[in-house]
């Protein structure tokens, strides 16, 4: 029997704000899961910590809440040792695009076959507002960058093409289906499927309600990653949909020998 999405919610209720971007992206991965017709015991959700990486106790799932910015080397080692398993790696903004930021830099590089669902909310939501790498240059926060950051932002997009994520996408948490398709077809992907989730802190940078209007759907996908490069560059950084898709060879390449060899019978002589 199919399990519906609401089959792959663990139970536990999450203590997000209300309002918070983060409900719907969960909605969105139970959604995919539902999709994707993956059982619980075939699927692991890791991540790295802050309010976002609190996800993987909201999934009926296995699930791996590890430290700071490195849910994507824990979730590279699991898929190597496990290539049975769907592995969904998800976080934050800071802890993907700061601490975590090198790790996402090679991540798009090796080509693992793992979905990176990062929700950016441009905050650091978990330790009280601090600006984030893709916290934009204006944003003034009374307390803590009362003169903006005075740093150009991360384009997390931009960055994963030209580390060679092989599938980028953009989605909203305001359109839960929306989300879940892209989700669904990074699942299906070969490769390392990048998702640029925006969702909303709600706390920390309330006007963030407003990206409701500002967001909109693309009409196709750039067919290269010359025209993704323009498309991306060009981007108000609110275009939704696949922005890149295009295949090449996964890591590790010798993956269906090694995983056939059973390392307990070489200990065993
Ligand atoms: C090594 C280390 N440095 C700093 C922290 C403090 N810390 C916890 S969560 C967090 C930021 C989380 O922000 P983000 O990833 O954007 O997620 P959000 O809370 O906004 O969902 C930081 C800096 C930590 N836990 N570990
Ligand atoms: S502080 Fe922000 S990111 Fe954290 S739960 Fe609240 S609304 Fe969500």
């Amino acid at each position: 029997m199919s399990l519906k999405a609401k089959d792959y919610k663990s139970g536990i209720k999450p203590i997000w704000c209300p309002g918070c971007g983060h409900y719907s992206v969960l909605n969105a991965i139970t959604k995919a899961m539902a999709a994707s017709e993956l059982a619980s015991h075939e699927t692991a959700i890791i991540s790295g910590i802050g309010c976002s990486s609190r996800l993987p106790a909201y999934v009926n799932s296995y699930g791996f809440h590890g430290v700071h910015g490195r849910g994507l080397p824990l979730a590279t080692g699991l898929k190597v040792a496990r290539p049975d398993l769907e592995v969904v790696a998800v976080g934050g903004d800071g802890d993907g695009f700061s601490i975590g930021g090198n790790h996402f830099l090679h991540a798009c590089r090796r080509n693992v076959d793992i979905v990176y669902i990062a929700m950016d909310n441009e905050v650091y939501g978990m330790t009280k507002g601090q600006a984030s790498p893709t916290s934009p240059e204006s944003w003034l926060d009374g307390k803590l960058t009362p003169y903006g950051t005075e740093v150009r932002a991360f384009q997390p997009c931009a960055i994963a093409l030209a580390s060679g994520a092989g599938f980028i996408a953009r989605g909203y948490s305001g359109d839960p289906n929306g989300l879940a398709q892209l989700i669904y077809e990074g699942m299906a992907f070969p490769g390392f499927a990048f998702i640029h989730a925006l969702s909303q802190c709600v706390t920390f940078v309330p006007e963030q309600k407003a990206w409701k209007q500002q967001v909109h759907k693309l009409d196709a996908t750039p067919a290269t990653a010359a025209e993704a490069a323009a498309l991306i560059h060009a981007d108000d950084g609110f275009a939704t949909g696949i922005l890149y898709r295009s295949q090449r060879p996964v890591w590790p390449r010798a993956h269906e020998q090694a995983s056939a060899v059973d390392p307990r019978s070489e200990l065993a002589l």
